[in-house]
């Protein structure tokens, strides 16, 4: 790091790894892609040569000690997150976690305790939205006072056909993590009750999901939902909307052009993730890789990480209980103020 630029091991090259990769050694000045880690050799194989040539390592431990690795990224898949983010707060590494940050609450816990252990934050969580330029808008609009105090949030999260979302649970931890942290730091507020609905995707299997409304109340008063569909049948759309005591904002996540034409009026839908998303992804690479040049930090923290899995379990109790369930974490850390305070 000695020459200004962050030597980065990435674990996982599938999807969202080899994106990460792409846009480390491909965009962001400040970084350079030296290790990936993969137990599909051949997927670790080309995402090396992508990065100009980068070691192949076969076990992700091996990698995070590897001397000449400055910092990791964490794309492997959920079950494996809270292991790896725990090696590096052990070896001292700044790791940028993918979500969820862990897939239980007790892990989550583990890693902020370690963290707090080490005296100084090593994790960022892979929370991108936060970066999403159509967020930031809202958020500074939010932040203006302009629509006054925040009484209602609605996140919409639609995605195309998911066969990888298995049950209400799987959503919840996979999934709809994004819609817990983007209401918690878009608000300002801690989720203090979540009641969980869904409509199963498969009527036989009363654990699957098609489309699930979590109801959820903050330590401000406000209220909110959030929407997550399985298989929208038009393509990938996240938006907020935040009403307030002198009116309401919401996000503009699509920005093609509106097409009129034959008596119809149009405007094309991202098909998913990597498309709507790119830029955030961008921005947030930029912004971690600056912040480990600075040795600061910064963004969404390993408490985000934990409160989402708070969030996340009492949504899962919610699934099996049927009925609202109570929010409570530990108190908040010093080591972790309130961001944009
Ligand atoms: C995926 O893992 C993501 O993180 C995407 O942002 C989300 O929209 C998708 O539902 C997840 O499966």
């Amino acid at each position: 790091m000695n020459d200004g630029i962050v030597n980065v091991g990435v674990i996982g090259t599938g999807m969202i790894g080899s994106l990460h990769a792409g846009i480390l050694s491909g965009r962001i000045n400040g970084a350079r892609v030296v290790a990936v880690m993969d137990l599909d050799g051949d997927r670790a194989a080309a995402a090396a040569a992508n990065c100009g040539g980068a070691r192949v390592f076969a076990d992700a431990g091996a990698l995070i000690e590897a001397a000449d690795v400055d910092a990791v990224l964490i794309a492997s898949p959920d079950a494996f997150h809270a292991k790896g983010a725990l090696a590096c707060i052990a070896a001292g590494k700044p790791v940028l976690c993918e979500k969820p940050m862990a897939t239980t609450r007790a892990d989550a816990e583990r890693i902020l305790r370690a963290e707090i252990a080490a005296g100084r934050r090593l994790v960022q969580v892979g929370f991108m939205r936060e970066y999403d330029r159509a967020h930031r808008a809202l958020l500074d609009l939010l932040r203006s006072g302009d629509i006054g105090r925040a009484l209602r949030f609605r996140g919409i999260h639609m995605n195309p056909y998911r066969s990888s979302h298995a049950t209400v649970a799987t959503v919840i931890v996979n999934s709809l993590i994004h819609d817990i942290h983007s209401a918690r730091f878009m608000m300002g507020a801690e989720i203090t009750e979540a009641f969980v609905r869904w409509v199963p995707a498969i009527p036989k299997d009363a654990r699957s999901a098609r489309y699930a409304i979590i109801h959820i109340s903050f330590d401000s008063g406000a209220i909110g939902t959030l929407e997550w569909s399985g298989d929208s049948g038009y393509g990938y759309e996240v938006e907020v909307e935040i009403t307030g005591e002198n009116g309401a904002a919401g996000t503009t996540g699509v920005h093609s052009p509106i097409l009129r034409q034959g008596g119809t009026r149009s405007q094309a839908i991202t098909p998913d993730w990597p498309d709507r998303f790119f830029d955030a992804y961008v921005d947030e690479l930029a912004a971690w890789t600056g912040s480990v040049l600075a040795g600061q930090a910064t963004g969404p923290s390993a408490w985000d990480g934990y409160m989402s899995l708070v969030v996340a379990e009492a949504c899962i109790k919610s699934t099996e209980s049927g009925q609202p369930e109570p929010v409570a974490g530990m108190e908040r850390p010093a080591m972790y103020l309130p961001r944009g305070a």
